[in-house]
């Protein structure tokens, strides 16, 4: 039929500029060298100032997240006296170098060449940590715990100067990172005098990476250490790493996936991990690794991996000692056992404390942690069983062994009892355990909340979690705006996750945070550029778990994006609504997520959590959803939480509705608290959920040109891309429910689509007709695919009344392939682009369906439409449907 081959087609966005200036900084910015001069930071500084002189503004890759350092406005900087700073005390460990080099980056950055004489700072700094000074100073506010610190204004040998006083090292360089981000937020420091220690001592993030590069959930390209098979030979962005998580005060690093491979301990390899940890030292980020516990077997040639054999004991205790060796600040190990196919202790019927311990022991000496993760459950549960629940596991295993574990074992325990989904009750084991250190685990890839292809800010959620409070009085805790001091007592009864984790509330000896980060090497870390928020409030909440998601989310923006207040408040406000919007379109009522959970768990598959083995069952059938956990008719799972939290969720009455479905099966017209039927809700929160993410859409264009374009088009687009997905959710959650309960929308939406003209409707030429699996993954259940490789078309004439339209053309974008496509009206050539997304999806589905909005198309009753695909590899030009609106005037 003579398609034509769409010349000059449009294909991937953007060029690529070579920054000398960005690249230089960089180059220095991650490798302090190990003796820095005052005068060598000097010429530097200058140095480096002259070369960026003459070019262009740095184009914002993103790669700098909230270090970027940028200049502020003349105004803020103060008048250009010429007068230096010295530096009393730097510089006498590698920790505290990375911390004078650090400040003067940021002061240059920010402040220009005249940094040093910009009237915010006095004429000398002093950087010194507890004990190293033996000059006269005022005392701090509060003792200063070893990662804390203390800046003030004081007078050093009769001249004014500040300084930044530290615990340890760490706590010196954790000073620096604070005082250049007040700075760089336009904070008044002319008169400070704060002490901040963090909550915590263990503030912690985990990589899934594997040796051959690839990253097991993880969204922003390989890992940035491993690739082939070993060691990157190139660590730059490790170190570039470790200063992004030193900057927000966490001090340790497990680099490799918990689904471990042995050979990470094979001799021939250690030294290899030992070049990461040089990359981590100067930062004061400590290393660890997962291990696998069959090692002493499958690499150490023994017959056994018990972990009560003599012989397997020696084995890790010399394992530990070879690694301190070449690691002398090694953290430990992060064990991941009798879970998800892994073996573990009960292949000799041990138990996990036997399994920890034997590590613990042979980590002691040498100052070294076992992270025993608590994610431990059978993935061959009996769904036919009304009493199975995976949700019970955690506690069933490790509440039973609580004090048996050595005390620098800590049981990391994810936040809520399934796992990381967009809600969930938080974990019972919290206060579960009184005689074991715990840290809680959270998410920062965004596993099951939208693989960073969704903008999903998870700050409020954590700060539901940490602030939950598992002794469930109703008081609500104090969101301080300032952080607290650590060891500060807790005036009532209440046990809040995060004074728990801590081991505030029963003395433990150590605990804390990890989070599941996964950064890859994609140049801005984490892909979208909103998901570094995660990032940057994990660190700061596992520093401070009193601050608001609102505020941490301010600080990200201002150091982000600039300080210019709209820019302020419309990026936290769109982060502020975007969990529950994503909650609303994705998982209501407590059914978690209805992702596929059996595959990639981006797209909509609501019957993949039922009947099988995996146990995150909704249990929907045509009378109603959810899970009875109830201790009375249900699993028990609810008696796991202390008396009055158990209570609250035994009862239907009293269960909140967001968790109602996690603890209750109830008929689809029971009443909510919101007065409205739990069918009414489905409908109603899903198209509230897809208009939310139209509306960030709107609000996001309000910032054109108040932020850079690079970042502006990238989000832009992403948001874009959300609002199409997010309508594929709400039509695939709305139809499904409205089959299975037959139950009408009230408002008449679900399953009515009037603007809408199916695919397998049009006149086609090539394309044929296919079901689609699950059916409520397209529109109608059917889509059409293309089977001929020079084009097909799909036609049909215009409706409506004429006038300006906005085109929606839903399509399937595979990874398998780049189909091409265009759109005419009347043999006119509205719109062509490429199916060249890289979506974790090989055939149409949910996880594939992404739309393509043409905006302000001229339109007239009965105009000839006419989508053309030309299909590539394996990726048919499959279309669903097309959807003409009129714009709004
Ligand atoms: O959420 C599940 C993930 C697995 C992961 C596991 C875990 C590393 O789907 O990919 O394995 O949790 O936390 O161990």
């Amino acid at each position: 039929m003579g398609l034509p081959s769409f010349p000059n087609m449009e294909s991937g966005p953007g060029s690529t500029e070579f920054s000398l200036c960005a690249a230089t900084a960089r180059a220095r910015a991650v490798h302090p060298p190990r003796r820095v001069t005052l005068s060598s930071l000097c010429i530097l500084a200058l140095t480096l100032f002259h070369l960026c002189l003459g070019t262009r503004a740095n184009a914002e890759s993103g790669r700098e997240a909230w270090l970027r350092y940028a200049p502020l406005p003349q105004s803020e900087t103060g008048k250009n006296e010429h007068k230096k700073i010295d530096f009393i005390n730097a510089g006498d460990s590698l920790v505290l170098e990375t911390a004078q080099h650090e400040l003067v980056r940021g002061l240059r950055g920010m402040l220009g060449p005249s940094w040093f004489a910009s009237g915010k700072l006095p004429g000398k700094i002093m950087l010194s940590r507890n004990g190293q000074s033996r000059m006269q100073m005022h005392r701090p506010l509060s003792p200063l715990s070893e990662d804390g610190f203390w800046i003030s204004h004081q007078k050093c040998q009769g001249t004014d100067c500040l300084v930044i006083k530290g615990g340890g090292d760490r706590g010196v360089l954790y000073g620096v990172f604070a005082l250049l981000s007040k700075i760089a937020r336009g904070e008044d420091i002319s008169a400070l005098n704060e002490v901040q220690n963090p909550a915590a001592k263990i503030r912690w993030v985990d990589q899934w990476d594997n040796l051959d590069g690839s990253i097991e959930r993880g969204y922003a390209g390989p890992s940035i250490f491993f690739e082939g098979g070993k060691v990157r030979a190139d660590l730059t962005r490790v170190s570039e790493y470790a200063r992004l998580l030193a900057s927000l005060g966490i001090n340790g690093c497990n680099i490799n996936n918990v689904n471990a491979n042995p050979r990470v301990l094979q001799s021939d390899f250690l030294p290899h991990i030992a070049r990461a940890a040089d990359a981590f030292r100067p930062w004061g980020v400590r290393l660890s690794l997962s291990v696998d516990l069959s090692s002493p077997k499958t690499i150490g040639g023994l017959d056994t991996f018990d972990p009560l054999d003599a012989n397997v004991a020696a084995w890790w205790k010399a394992k530990a000692d070879e690694i301190y060796k070449l690691i002398p600040d090694f953290g430990g190990f992060t064990v991941k056992a009798d879970s998800e196919g892994r073996v573990g202790p009960s292949s000799y019927g041990r138990t996990p404390a036997d399994a920890a311990n034997v590590l613990a022991r042979a980590l002691a000496p040498h100052g070294g942690i076992v992270f025993y993760r608590a994610f431990v459950y059978d993935h061959h549960l009996d769904w036919r069983d009304p009493r199975a629940d995976r949700a019970r596991a955690a506690y069933d295993i490790f509440h039973a062994l609580d004090g048996k574990f050595e005390d620098n074992v800590i049981i990391q325990i994810k936040h809520g009892p399934i796992d990381f989904q967009a809600r969930e009750p938080v974990s019972p084991l919290f206060s579960g355990l009184r005689k074991a250190n715990e840290a809680i685990e959270l998410q920062v890839t965004q596993e099951y909340t939208g693989q960073q292809r969704h903008l999903v800010y998870l700050a409020p959620m954590w700060n539901e979690v940490l602030d939950f409070d598992m002794n469930g009085t109703e008081q609500k805790p104090k969101m301080a705006t300032e952080p607290q001091s650590e060891g500060k007592k807790q005036v009532d009864s209440s046990w809040f996750v995060k004074d728990l984790v801590a081991g505030r509330v029963f003395r433990r000896p150590t605990g804390g945070y990890v989070a599941v980060v996964n950064v890859g090497m994609d140049e801005n870390w984490l892909a979208h550029p909103f998901a570094m928020a995660n990032l940057y409030a994990y660190g700061r909440l596992a520093w401070n778990p009193n601050l608001t998601a609102r505020r941490i989310n301010q600080e990200w923006t201002r150091l982000t994006f600039g300080n210019d207040p709209v820019v302020v408040k419309t990026v936290s406000d769109i982060a502020m609504k975007s969990w529950r919007t994503y909650e609303n379109y994705t998982g209501f009522l407590g059914t978690q997520t209805l992702t596929d959970i059996i595959g990639s768990h981006y797209g909509p598959n609501i019957e993949s959590s039922e009947e099988n083995g995996w146990g995150q069952w909704h249990r929907a059938d045509r009378d109603g959803i959810g899970m009875d956990r109830s201790v009375a008719t249900g699993t028990g799972f609810a008696g796991h939480y202390r008396p009055d939290v158990a209570k609250r969720y035994e009862s239907v009455a009293t269960t909140p509705d967001e968790l109602l479905l996690f603890f209750h099966h109830v008929p689809y017209t029971h009443v909510l608290h919101s007065g409205k039927t739990v069918i009414q809700h489905v409908y109603d929160s899903h198209y509230d959920g897809a208009n939310g993410i139209a509306e960030f859409v709107r609000d996001w264009k309000t910032l054109q040109g108040k932020i850079d374009d690079e970042r502006y088009n990238d989000v832009l687009r992403r948001l874009e891309y959300q609002e199409g997905h997010a309508t594929v959710w709400r039509d695939a959650i709305c139809n499904y429910f409205l089959r299975l309960s037959g139950i009408p929308d009230a408002r008449g939406r679900a399953g009515n689509f009037p603007n809408r003209v199916e695919a397998e409707n049009m006149e086609l030429r090539g394309y044929v007709p296919v079901e689609v699996t699950p059916w409520e993954n397209a529109s109608g259940g059917k889509a059409i695919e293309c089977r001929d490789g020079k084009g097909c078309s799909a036609t049909y004439r215009v409706p409506g009344i004429a006038t300006t339209y906005e085109v929606d053309v839903v399509y399937f974008d595979q990874n398998n392939g780049e189909s091409r496509f265009r759109i005419l009206v009347n043999g006119r050539k509205v719109d062509e682009w490429v199916a060249d997304d890289h979506l974790p999806a090989q055939k149409i589905g949910g996880d594939s369906s992404t739309r393509r909005r043409i905006y302000r198309v001229e339109l007239s009753r009965g105009d000839e439409i006419r989508i053309e695909g030309i299909p590539e590899g394996e990726e048919r030009a499959g279309l669903d449907y097309v959807e003409i609106f009129p714009e709004p005037e």
